[in-house]
């Protein structure tokens, strides 16, 4: 039975974590598989605003067991405050379950992700500063520290010690900061030892023995396909897998359990951080769709960069992630523009491109080829079926739906979980 993927279809904040609160208490599994404390997923319930960075959005839903893979990298302090944060609202996140192979984010991943950005200076990635490419660079480098590692003190300590050597090299040698004490670092790590290791698991197990009692699991992407470090904007990307097939990856379930990848795209385009964005606009238009959406980071507070839909970026998405079906989200935020560009394809130094240019450098050259759409005026708010839209809103996702290659299966027209439409 169902094992549903949720993905961010453009550069992230698409509105994941309302999409994935919309499946509701369907889902007995909910799964982050990639990212860490990056992630910021808002979900208004009740009026009551949720912001979560590390707990799946699932965790709102008191039947749905959170679950954290291994492919996400967990700052412990983080988890903590925010179960804490939940139980003093009276959410209950103690039922989490974290994988014993998820790595760990320590404090000199945090201190390394903000030096190396002062250092690149103008040519930065604009990072969250959370310490999440360093903490992957850590597993790939095969010296990072894993949940499991807490289970056992003093294999702990060696880890972490073999990890500072190199790295009190760099801080003291390169950005003259002062080294980092290996000790001071591991007791802080074993500080949260007693309160994790009840949450320990096998998730792959545990998720797969789910889905052979036909229980709903799903995997909630963070971040978004182009911010994938394989399928994004290289560099300008985060420096995990957030694409569906790392659901797989990030928690130990086989590409044949999954069978349905619901794409999130906004009705226009953001992106926080550096990085090519063709439809960016630069002017007041720019500054009134961030007003009108609320465009600023849940996890920085940085102003989000807003342009119009880029439907050739959605529909890159859809097809390396096979969406099986688009949830549309943030269409209220439109109301109001007489004409509604879309771009549908670019222009790279005279030449026509009607899907993404294979090289990173044609993309940063790319200019938008536009085709304009009536607006409306109508407060789209209230609305709770497809017929209730206005004629020019009905037309304007007909046309996305058509030039994505997916059908549109969940319109949002509000921040709050009961403002949505499911279109049959
Ligand atoms: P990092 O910190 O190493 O993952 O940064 C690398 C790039 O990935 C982008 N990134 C994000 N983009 C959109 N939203 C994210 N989450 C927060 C939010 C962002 C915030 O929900 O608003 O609050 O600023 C997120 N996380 C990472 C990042 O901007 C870099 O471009
Ligand atoms: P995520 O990272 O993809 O989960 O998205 P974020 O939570 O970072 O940003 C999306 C923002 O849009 C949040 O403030 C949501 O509450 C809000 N939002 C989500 N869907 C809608 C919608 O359909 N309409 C409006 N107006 N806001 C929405
Ligand atoms: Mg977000």
């Amino acid at each position: 039975m169902p094992g549903i993927v949720v993905v961010g279809a453009q550069w992230g904040d698409e509105g994941k974590g309302k999409a994935t609160d919309q499946l509701g208490d369907r889902v007995d599994y909910c799964v982050r598989y990639s990212g860490g404390n990056n992630a910021g997923h808002t979900l208004v319930v009740n009026g009551e605003r949720y912001a979560l960075h590390l707990l799946p959005s699932g965790i709102l839903n008191p039947k749905c067991v959170p679950v954290i893979g291994n492919g996400v990298v967990v700052d412990l302090d983080v988890l903590f405050e925010e179960m804490d944060g939940l139980a003093a609202r009276g959410v209950d996140a103690e039922g989490v379950l974290v994988s014993a192979n998820a790595h760990l984010i320590t404090s000199y991943h945090q201190v390394i992700d903000k030096v190396t950005e002062r250092f690149l200076g103008k040519n930065k990635i604009g990072t969250t500063g959370r310490g999440v490419g360093p903490a992957y660079s850590d597993k790939v480098n095969r010296i990072g520290i894993r949940v499991q590692d807490l289970l056992d003190d003093s294999i702990l300590r060696q880890k972490v010690e073999a990890a500072l050597e190199q790295k009190n090299h760099l801080l003291v040698k390169v950005y003259n900061r002062r080294a980092l004490d290996p000790a001071q670092v591991a007791d802080h790590l074993m500080s949260h030892a007693a309160r994790i290791t009840p949450h320990i698991v096998d998730t792959s197990k545990v998720l797969n023995d789910a889905l052979d009692r036909d229980e709903v699991v799903l995997f909630e992407g963070a971040q978004a396909h182009h911010l994938d470090v394989d399928h994004g904007t290289y560099p300008y990307v985060t420096s995990s897998n957030p694409v569906a097939a790392g659901a797989c990856v990030g928690s130990g379930v086989g590409p044949t359990r999954i069978n349905r990848v619901i794409g999130i795209a906004k009705a226009y385009t953001t992106r926080v951080g550096e990085g090519p964005m063709p439809t960016e606009l630069l002017d007041a238009d720019g500054e009134k769709l961030r007003q009108d959406g609320a465009e600023f980071g849940t996890t920085t507070g940085r102003p989000r960069r807003c342009g119009w839909f880029d439907a050739v970026v959605v529909q890159a998405a859809a097809r390396a992630n096979a969406f099986t079906d688009i949830f549309l989200t943030k269409l209220d935020i439109l109301t109001g523009w007489e004409r509604i560009p879309v771009c549908v394809g670019y222009e790279v130094n005279g030449v026509r491109h009607d899907t993404m240019p294979m090289s990173q450098s044609d993309f940063h050259h790319a200019v938008p080829v536009y085709e304009e759409l009536d607006g409306w005026d109508e407060d789209i708010s209230g609305c709770r079926s497809f017929d209730d839209l206005p004629k020019n809103t009905q037309a304007y996702v007909n046309r996305l739906e058509e030039l994505c290659g997916a059908r549109i299966s969940g319109i949002g027209v509000g921040p709050s979980r009961e403002q949505s439409i499911l279109v049959h």
